[in-house]
């Protein structure tokens, strides 16, 4: 049956701007199917043995799988959201466009550009918030953004940002404890046209979002302090940033 589903997939569109040289190019392509694939593959059954819901707000789900590795947790996180007014593409662009980052991502104190690998490409070094009394992170990672285009009439297309640990010459770890991670921001956009055949509005449209996470955290945190602070931040981020996308796009004419 799983197979089966595999088979049917629509192929990813490899439009990555990077150059096929760059040292990172096969690791961004496979690490953005990859994610694609995981989202595409699941059952609704896998999904609910391996998962447990920590948030149900009804349009705004998270969920989280409980993992410790040498006493350091990295419970994978998934939320999955649902939001009126906005597109896929908007979502995917304001989550990687990374100026004004800030208003958004409260437990973020500084954010830099390391370096551009390619117009949908950068390194980028989030210096974390400290939460006393755990010491302060930071993480280096590449951020890469795509449209995937799906290739059959199964479904509609999807923007998809991928944030995920890399080393950088000008990015040393030596300031703070770095966390490492494999972030995922996937949108499909669903779009109900006006019944009387009118221009299609942003109250026409939805976006569906699933977000994951798998974040190392670096040296030891206090395990249950740790959960509290993502059981707490993670809802609370997919609100702050998906009324930012809808604040930033409202009088703007809709980004398909
Ligand atoms: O995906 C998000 N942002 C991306 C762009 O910046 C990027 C970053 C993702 C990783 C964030 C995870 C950080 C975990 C750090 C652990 C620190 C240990 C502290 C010890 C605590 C006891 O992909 C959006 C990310 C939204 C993150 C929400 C949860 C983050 C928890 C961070 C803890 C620090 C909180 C500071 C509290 C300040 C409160 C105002």
């Amino acid at each position: 049956e799983k197979k089966k589903k595999e088979l049917s997939l629509p192929k990813p569109q490899q439009v990555i701007s990077l150059s096929p040289n760059h040292p990172l190019y096969d690791e961004i392509n496979e690490v953005t199917s990859a994610h694609m694939r995981r989202l595409l593959t699941s059952s609704q059954e896998e999904e609910d043995i391996l998962w447990t819901c920590i948030t149900d707000q009804g349009d705004l789900k998270v969920f989280t799988r409980k993992l410790e590795e040498n006493g350091i947790v990295i419970d994978p996180l998934k939320a999955v959201a649902t939001v009126r007014g906005i597109t896929g593409h908007e979502v995917c662009y304001y989550f990687w466009e990374f100026e004004n980052r800030l208003e958004w991502e409260a437990t973020l104190e500084s954010t830099r550009i390391v370096e551009w690998l390619s117009d949908d490409t950068f390194i980028n070094n989030n210096v974390i918030k400290r939460v006393w009394p755990a010491s302060q992170r930071d993480a280096c990672f590449w951020s890469h953004i795509r449209h995937i285009t799906a290739n059959s009439d199964e479904g509609p297309d999807s923007w998809i940002v991928v944030n995920y640990s890399t080393d950088h010459s000008n990015c040393p770890a030596n300031k703070y404890v770095r966390i490492t991670m494999n972030v995922a921001m996937i949108c499909q956009t669903i779009i109900e046209p006006p019944a009387n055949g009118g221009e299609i509005s942003r109250d026409n449209i939805t976006v569906k979002i699933t977000y994951t996470a798998d974040v190392n955290p670096g040296g030891w945190a206090p395990a249950s302090a740790l959960r509290t602070v993502y059981k707490r931040e993670y809802p609370r981020f997919l609100r702050r940033f998906t009324q930012y996308v809808i604040d930033k796009t409202k009088d703007k004419p809709i980004l398909f």
